[in-house]
């Protein structure tokens, strides 16, 4: 749907100027877009400058064999050594890396020395176990720092890591150890979440079960919640026995700047998960950038709070690695926001006085729903830069994340990246960018991306079409593991020369991007492409929806019907009326062609661990089909629910 429905929602339009003390001093200003402009690749070597190289890179990009990239390559560096060592020796060991609070309320601080001693012993008991360079492996952890401590073991010793967020089923786990042939599992007994233990053991002792797990000898585990676990001899072992007696020095081993450093799967939305491959010195570069420039980060004054799980990449860049090697100091929580209460959350950030923090949509969404009351209870004074990742921020969220966390002062940095991209590629820049509730804006620094058309022609201004990079950047996928050409189908083959990032997107008449949502969730009614991220906005606009959810279901008449999946407001009553009211209110804001067919209210949606809503099983339930896959959803019984309710859902009009 065109430039009438974007002019709708642009006529609300607000921008907010950055604060004058926070554009005074800030990290980065204006002046970074024209450096990178000039000289793209000069930018990066400079940025390259801010890790500690064992030996220095110099070449930038070797791009002869396109999209294989490699950047830095005659590069060397340990990136544990980058995230801790290098701040110890700096005189920084004293600095907290880690207030850590458990959601039972029991808490840990680690400082950067403290850090230092576990990773080496880490990275000792890795080399007892036989781990070499090249090694793949899996962790399955809750959100606990020794999360934190075997991923960085893994870098320092060069064994690519594959993070499995631990809410995933044992099938899950199974295809990620065989499509990685991890060597050994780094686990726990459990984890706390929502006011119990949840055991993670036995999901890994049905997963090694499974044929092509053959060659996981070592099961590490962290012992956390005390509950009984079954033990296998001679491939079990207690990481407090292992890691506990090893000596807490290690020396760090330079590898090249291309050397793997982390498999991380993704299943978008849809299919078989692709395990995204990311090395280590251009990685770090752009992840070490992005923290600073984005989030403004002081590493003196700040405490930093991503309240991502590290099974998702944004954990991976914005909780370990970014953060850590610019010596920041970050809270780490390990459950779930309404775990004793639903001010969980802002009891943190005002224990610690959280300066930056970082979340996504959904939690926001989720907060507006439990009330304004909530994090006014709080004393959130200590905010200063609001971030949002993982979704399109509907302008409603938007505004209410900034009115009732940012107390109306805060600038929001909504950041656009991907698993495959690494790190943040469009975003604001807090002190340089008047921002616009609902877009991510403009590429950083030394990132290329435009929109085009279906022939790859850039569109103008005020217009739509597919989002793709123009250039290759430092922390790019270098491939898919084990699998060259599905690197080269899915992302490189859409248009000549182009990364296609598969999200429909928008210019506005100022060149700012606007995120649409998946290309795959375009809806086709009656000859028009209409956005579900557009509807499902203009319904979270309307005071009685907290969520929605909105997927195109087949129909004989319309080629698809718009079906509208909404969680209600603490208040709202569900009624006929209402779902008129909705439709309606819809129709207004988008022109009538986007009007749900049907509206139906529900408890929850079908969620992945990053908040996306998965509409290929709604668009099941839409259609009445069997539901596919649902082993990477963060709760299963969510569409149990929603289908005892609604037999037969969207089969009436
Ligand atoms: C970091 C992350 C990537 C997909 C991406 C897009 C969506 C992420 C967004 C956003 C609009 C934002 N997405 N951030 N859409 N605005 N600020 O989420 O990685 O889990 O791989 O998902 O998420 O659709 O293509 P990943």
């Amino acid at each position: 749907m065109s430039s009438e429905s974007l002019a709708n929602l642009l006529k609300e339009e607000r921008r907010f100027e950055p604060p004058a003390e926070l554009a005074a001093h800030a990290n980065v200003t204006a002046e970074a877009y024209e450096r990178a402009r000039d000289d793209r690749l000069g930018f990066w070597a400079e940025q390259a400058r801010r890790l500690t190289w064992a030996t220095e890179p110099t070449e930038t990009l070797d791009w002869s064999n396109p999209p294989f990239a490699k950047w830095f390559k005659d590069g060397k560096l340990n990136v544990a050594y980058n995230c801790v060592d290098r701040h110890v020796e700096a005189g920084h060991g004293d600095r907290v890396a880690i207030h850590f609070e458990g959601e039972p309320g029991d808490t840990r601080t680690l400082t950067y020395a403290d850090l230092q001693r576990e990773v080496c012993q880490a990275a000792n008991a890795l080399t007892e176990l036989g781990v070499r360079a090249g090694d793949r492996v899996a962790i399955y952890l809750p959100m606990i720092p020794e999360a934190v401590v075997a991923m960085l073991a893994c870098a320092r010793v060069g064994a690519p890591h594959s993070v499995v967020f631990g809410g995933f089923s044992a099938d899950a786990l199974a295809t990620r150890v065989q499509d990685a042939d991890a060597r050994v599992v780094i686990t726990a007994d459990g984890g706390h979440r929502k006011g119990a233990p949840s055991a993670l053991k036995p999901a890994v002792d049905e997963a090694l079960t499974r044929p092509g797990t053959e060659n996981v000898r070592t099961v590490l585990v962290v012992r956390r919640t005390e509950q009984e676990v079954e033990w296998t001899e001679g491939r079990d072992l207690w990481w407090h026995d292992v890691v506990g007696r090893q000596s807490p020095e290690h020396t760090p081993q330079a590898f090249e700047a291309e050397h793997p450093l982390f498999i991380l799967y993704t299943s978008g939305t849809t299919g078989k998960p692709k395990g995204i491959l990311h090395t280590s010195g251009g990685y770090l570069t752009q992840i070490a950038y992005t923290h600073h420039a984005v989030f403004d980060l002081k590493p003196e004054t700040d405490v930093f709070w991503c309240t991502a799980d590290i099974g998702w990449v944004t954990g991976h860049s914005y909780i370990v690695y970014g953060p850590l090697a610019n010596g920041a100091t970050q809270v780490m929580y390990e459950g779930t926001p309404d775990t004793p209460h639903k001010g969980r959350w802002w009891e943190i950030a005002e224990k610690y006085g959280v300066t930056l923090f970082y979340t996504a949509p959904t939690a926001i969404r989720a907060s507006m729903k439990w009330g304004d009351d909530i994090p006014a209870k709080f004393d959130l004074s200590s905010l200063r830069l609001l971030g949002s990742v993982g979704e399109p921020i509907n302008p409603e969220a938007w505004i209410w994340y900034r009115e009732h966390i940012g107390a109306g002062r805060t600038p929001i940095v909504d950041t656009w990246w991907q698993t495959e991209t690494g790190g943040v590629m469009i975003s604001p820049l807090p002190g340089v960018t008047a921002t616009k509730p609902g877009s991510a804006q403009v590429p950083l620094p030394g990132i290329a991306a435009t929109v085009v058309d279906d022939e790859a022609n850039e569109v103008p201004d005020g217009s739509g079409g597919y989002l793709v990079l123009t250039e290759p950047w430092p922390s790019m996928l270098r491939t898919i593991w084990g699998d060259d050409q599905r690197y080269l189908d899915t992302y490189w083959s859409r248009f000549p020369n182009r990364y296609f990032a598969g999200d429909g997107a928008k210019k506005d008449d100022d060149g700012d991007v606007w995120l649409l949502g998946r290309v795959d969730d375009v809806m086709l009614v009656s000859g028009h492409n209409i956005s579900t991220t557009e509807v499902e906005s203009a319904l979270v606009s309307h005071p009685s929806v907290a969520e929605a959810a909105v997927v195109g279901a087949t129909d004989p008449q319309t080629t698809q019907a718009i079906c509208a999946f909404v969680i209600l407001r603490g208040t709202a009553a569900e009624s006929e009326g209402l779902t008129e009211e909705l439709r309606a209110h819809v129709a207004k804001q988008l022109g009538p062609i986007a009007k749900p067919r049907r509206i139906l209210p529900v408890a929850e949606l079908p969620k992945t661990r990053s908040g996306k809503i998965m509409r290929r099983l709604l668009r099941d339930i839409a259609e009445n089909r069997e539901l596919g896959d649902v082993s990477t959803l963060t709760d299963s019984s969510v569409m149990e629910l929603i289908q005892a309710k609604l037999p037969g859902a969207a089969s009436e009009d």
